[in-house]
């Protein structure tokens, strides 16, 4: 009687754990889902803007046309370099539209319009391999000219690495006006990682060795460094980043690098002088586009990527810690376009639900 029932208790217990560890691992999916759709409903509303100049756009070429004809495809390139896409990304995403129009035999415009919109988003799709820095021990600058996010950038990058449970590190070495050491400074502390350096005036290389050998005698798993916003035609400021980039190369070799470039996406086309010449002075790995929520240029992420086949690897979608967002060829087009999300990315639900899920 007593065994009996010691081993019912013990049973319920094992089907009271079993139950607990079920239903925290299904508030597990939901908070990931939720996570997802929180950060999707950001992107699409970051990207606002320039889903109202380019898809009215596209829209209305696509309904002003009753066949594919020349004018058709001709107007269609105006509206896509119109909404900064450029001209090498515009004729080659044309190129294979055309191409895929005469394979699959299309005759009506809008029976093309999921075509274009595929094209975009092969055009834009970024390798998995281009994050494997945040799971291992790496080095990242942060550079670009003057006023672009660079800061906030390495914030927020700061807290979502922190989030996932990575050693981070930040540098100051922005030692040109008082208020950058401050302004990172509460960055740090929003993203609860630690900073070094940040004295007005001091050498920014300087800073850069003090970090890295601070990186490796703690044991950091991620050093980011904000740099000084400097102007991509001053020589000696161009030259002083090189030298950060040699020094970091010297004392820390094993360390997985990585130099990351900011854009201002409100900037347009300028952007892509700005990576030209940066990359002239230290290899980019990626490019972190920000401001995207206030403007309708987004479309320059696309010809970012096609003509500078650097990747876009974050996008700045807002000014709070939340709002840098690894970035996604197929959240961005769903996104842009207000399409429904592909099959394989949701999980299973019904179409209608689906639709919902995502609003
Ligand atoms: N709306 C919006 N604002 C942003 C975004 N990223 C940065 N900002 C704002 O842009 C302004 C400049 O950002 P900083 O991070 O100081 O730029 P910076 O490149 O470090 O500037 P310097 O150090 O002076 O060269 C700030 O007001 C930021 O809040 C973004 O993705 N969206
Ligand atoms: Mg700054």
């Amino acid at each position: 009687m007593r065994k009996g029932s010691r081993n019912e208790s013990m049973e319920e217990r094992h089907s009271m754990e079993e139950k607990h560890s079920m239903e925290e691992e299904r508030s597990g999916e939901v908070s990931q889902k939720e996570e997802k759709k929180g950060l999707f409903a950001r992107l699409k509303q970051g990207l606002a803007k320039t889903r109202d100049s380019i898809v009215r756009g596209i829209d209305s070429v696509f309904s002003g046309f009753s066949a594919i004809t020349d004018d058709f495809y001709e107007e269609l390139e105006e509206i896509l370099i119109m909404g900064d896409i450029g001209i090498n990304a515009t004729t080659q995403i044309l190129e294979r539209l055309k191409v895929k129009v005469k394979e699959q035999h299309v005759k009506a415009p809008q029976e093309c319009k999921q075509l274009l919109i595929d094209g975009i988003r092969e055009q834009m799709s970024v390798d998995e391999a281009a994050y494997d820095f945040e799971k291992e021990q790496s080095v990242i600058m942060v550079i670009g000219v003057n006023g672009v996010g660079k800061t906030t950038s390495v914030g927020k990058l700061a807290g979502k690495l922190k989030s996932q449970g990575r050693k981070v590190l930040i540098a100051a070495a922005d030692t040109f006006r008082a208020a950058a050491g401050d302004q990172l400074a509460e960055w740090a502390r929003r993203a609860d990682v630690p900073m070094i350096g940040g004295n007005e005036g001091a050498d920014p290389a300087s800073v850069v060795y003090d970090a890295v050998n601070a990186a490796k005698a703690r044991g950091v798993d991620i050093l980011l460094i904000d740099t000084a916003g400097r102007l991509h035609n001053k020589k000696n400021l161009m030259e002083e980043l090189r030298k950060m980039n040699r020094i970091i190369d010297k004392e820390f070799p094993d360390a997985h690098r990585e130099n990351l470039i900011v854009l201002d996406g409100t900037t347009g086309q300028n952007a892509l002088v700005q990576a030209r010449e940066f990359g002239g002075v230290a290899e980019l790995t990626g490019i972190i586009l920000t401001k995207l929520d206030g403007t309708a240029k987004g479309g320059i992420a696309v010809a970012i990527q096609s003509e500078l086949h650097v990747p876009v690897k974050y996008i700045g979608v807002g000014e709070s810690i939340d709002d840098l967002q690894k970035f996604d060829s197929d959240a961005f087009v769903t996104a842009l376009f207000d399409v429904k999300p592909d099959e394989d990315e949701t999980d299973g639900g019904q179409d209608g639900e689906r639709e919902a899920d995502w609003e």
